[in-house]
């Protein structure tokens, strides 16, 4: 199925009165605070987001996995469903493939399928977390940082050849995510595993053309429960700044312990011009991969706020942009809606801050003030300004609105039957 601007178009119609009201009376407050709005609603738009290909089905857990219908079960499905959210919000504009799962057999026909929906290809993800049918060697000790030279050689070798499976398509990052580690104390040397994690990805880096950049993904525990080589910011940034210039340190906001500043891991990160992308999910406990802003909206807002300041006070390079959510219970597309709108809220409510006075407050120890100003941005119901950015893009006021009244899914279902499952996480 795709949708067509008449649709979204038809979709709007109900909505575009009592929007242009809302959007109206804001534009007018935020006119007055002093802003530009056409520039706000300009960056919005900017902002785009890839989808991983392995949220658009039903997430599991290890106690189960209730899949939905009409998922999609072949990469094709997977573009047609990122075109699907891109018509509907005009945020997503990229997919992020995962090799073995997505693995194209034809390059030129999905190619032409995602020019067809305006879709790119992201950063491309390796995986050495699981066996696949017939592998010579075995992850189960380890990937790039096994003891043994054949295990690592083999891990090595993939992530070249999903660099090569980028290149076909047109990505320009690659991102590493390695489960490497230990469940026991005792039961690998840790020395060993990291110093044999960086000759690999050493190995790796040789490949990585000129205008890529690795990101390399760090996270604390899961599914070792002990130590994980690639434990924190800290591990990935070393490894980062051994690399070279085109390695990077990814943040996915779900692997870091409870109460974390993620925050200050970004401006640190920033400074140092080594940040190089995000997983956007949220999170209570773990690595839970909950949508976007549904648990901690404050602190995604806080994280957009340095990265604003950052975007004008650092030289990092432009960052990569990317959901890692996936879900048991909702629609794996209404659920990446949310995310998405959750995104594009907190960037707009950070562009909202004001700057100078935050600095004078900053500098005059004025923390009343300081934290007053982060809040009030924090408070505002940006809401309209989004529709606003979207509808201008040709996108719908109210995506999911959209998406239910069209029936997207039961269309998708009568496509690809009750039964059709995706494959991956
Ligand atoms: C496993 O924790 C994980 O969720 C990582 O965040 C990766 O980015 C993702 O799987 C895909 O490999
Ligand atoms: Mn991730
Ligand atoms: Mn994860």
């Amino acid at each position: 199925m795709k949708l067509t601007t008449d649709h979204i178009q038809q979709s709007n119609t109900k909505l575009k009165k009592e929007h242009q009201r809302k959007f109206d009376f804001l534009a007018e407050s935020l006119d007055q605070r002093g802003l530009d709005v056409s520039e706000l609603i300009q960056k919005i738009k900017d902002l785009q987001i890839a989808i991983p290909s392995w949220a658009l089905g039903a997430g599991g857990t290890r106690f189960g996995r209730f899949s939905g219908a009409g998922e999609p079960a072949t990469l094709i499905h997977k573009i047609q469903d990122v075109g699907i959210l891109h018509a509907l919000n005009k945020s997503n504009n990229a997919v992020s493939l995962h090799i073995p799962w997505d693995t194209p057999q034809d390059y030129e026909a999905i190619k032409q399928i995602a020019d067809e929906v305006q879709i790119g290809f992201d950063a491309v993800n390796s995986n050495t977390f699981q066996d696949q049918a017939g592998q010579l060697q075995s992850y189960k000790y380890g990937s790039l940082a096994n003891s043994e030279q054949a295990v690592r050689d083999l891990a090595v070798q993939h992530n070249k050849e999903v660099i090569e499976i980028g290149k076909k398509l047109g990505s320009k990052a690659l991102t590493v995510w390695l489960a490497d580690g230990a469940s026991f104390p005792g039961q690998h040397s840790l020395r060993k595993a990291l110093q044999n994690t960086y000759s690999s990805l050493q190995e790796i880096y040789k490949d990585l053309p000129e205008d890529w950049k690795m990101l390399v993904e760090y996270k604390p525990y899961e599914p070792n429960f002990y130590s994980t080589v690639i434990q924190d910011w800290g591990t990935s940034f070393l490894l980062a700044n051994k690399l070279g210039p085109k390695a990077f340190t990814l943040v996915d906001l779900g692997h870091h312990l409870p109460n974390t500043n993620i925050e200050q891991i970004v401006a640190t990160l920033m400074t140092e011009k080594k940040l190089g992308g995000f997983h956007f999910n949220d999170s209570k406990y773990g690595d839970d991969d909950l949508t976007v802003g549904s648990i901690k909206p404050y602190q995604l807002f806080l994280i957009f706020h340095e990265l604003i300041r950052g975007f004008d006070e650092t030289e990092n390079p432009p960052l990569s942009w990317m959901i890692d959510a996936s879900h048991n219970l909702k629609d794996p597309l209404e659920d990446l809606l949310q995310s998405v709108e959750a995104i594009k809220i907190s960037y707009a409510q950070a562009l909202l801050v004001d700057q100078k006075a935050l600095e004078s407050a900053q500098e005059s120890h004025d923390v009343t003030a300081a934290q007053d100003i982060l809040q009030d941005a924090y408070r505002t119901d940006v809401r309209p300004l989004l529709a606003e950015a979207i509808r201008q893009s040709g996108g719908a006021i109210s995506a999911i609105d959209a998406y239910r009244n069209l029936n997207v899914r039961e269309q998708l279902i009568k496509e690809r039957g009750k039964s059709s499952k995706a494959s991956g996480l």
